[in-house]
């Protein structure tokens, strides 16, 4: 039996299409869904944060790969990317079980340099304590934006195909994962559940990724978006970012403040705004 690959579409495709591909393989790739210009600008932004960002702690982290979080205030146009139109269709036809809403989990920069191992192979939903999280619930979706050509060589993120249905401890050989190769501009999605990894960089450039991943908002996120952005600056964002931050509430009565208002009353003069909805049971 040969083994599955991930699914690609070209950046015309619809949410429908890569939704249904997402929740049954587990990744999908969208090629070219940026144009050059636009890779330009988010590398351009960039550039001075990688150069005072260091490696990381351990090897999880990455010894050589540097990682800059918080872009949406250091990289304006990564707005673009957290707020992507068909990215925020697929994820919300994805993430199960939500009545109310979705939130950004986190974002950050991955630059693997030249002669890093491969990361170890995990399931990003482990961040939450490793809760053994029934085969039908997704609460995660990842993309990895490709700054740079992903090549083999360089390192593409691995991503096992059809492992997200796997339960938790059946455990991967690296020979059973395969990259996620893509010119500059694609993504490539991938659920809480399916086994990857960032690839060893056996080529002699940097391989940067642009790395935004979508929660339920019921959970919590990874990188604390309340401490990572001041009020100033959120009140300063569009209202889709506002929500995706973490400003609506999760559900009904999850993340309010002054005894039941949204925090989305804090960024605007408008204080009209309650609670998620109703209290009803599903
Ligand atoms: O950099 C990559 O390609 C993947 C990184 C990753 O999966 C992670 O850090 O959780
Ligand atoms: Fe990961």
């Amino acid at each position: 039996m040969s083994s599955p690959t991930i699914p690609r579409f070209s950046h015309d495709t619809n949410a429908e299409e890569v939704g249904a591909a997402l929740r049954d393989h587990g990744a999908v790739i969208i090629e070219r869904l940026l144009d050059t210009d636009t890779c330009d600008r988010l590398a351009a932004e960039l550039q001075p944060w990688w150069e005072t960002t260091p490696n990381g702690a351990d090897p999880f982290s990455g010894l050589s790969t540097r990682r800059t979080g918080g872009l949406l205030t250091k990289c304006p146009t990564s707005a673009e990317l957290v707020a992507h139109p068909l990215v925020l269709d697929v994820v919300d036809r994805t993430l199960w079980p939500k009545k109310t809403t979705f939130q950004l989990h986190l974002t950050q920069s991955i630059a693997i340099g030249p002669g890093s191992p491969a990361q170890m192979l995990h399931r990003d939903h482990w961040c939450f304590d490793f809760f053994p999280f029934p085969r039908d619930v997704d609460v995660e979706v990842s993309t990895i934006w490709a700054l740079t050509d992903f090549t083999e060589e360089s390192g593409a993120t691995r991503v096992v195909p059809d492992s997200h249905r796997t339960p938790d401890e059946r455990r991967y050989d690296p020979s059973e994962s395969q990259p996620a190769t893509m010119p500059r501009g694609s993504v490539v999605l991938y659920l809480g559940s399916t086994v990857h990894g960032g690839g060893a960089n056996q080529s002699d450039a940097v391989r940067i990724g642009i790395n935004v991943d979508y929660v339920l908002g019921w959970l919590r996120q990874e990188e604390n978006q309340y401490l990572t952005y001041s009020l100033d600056e959120v009140r300063a964002m569009p209202e889709r970012l506002q929500r995706l931050l973490g400003y609506e509430p999760g559900a009904y009565a999850l993340g309010y403040v002054d005894g039941g208002r949204s925090p989305m009353t804090m960024l605007s003069d408008d204080t009209s705004e309650v609670g998620a909805q109703s209290f009803e049971p599903r």
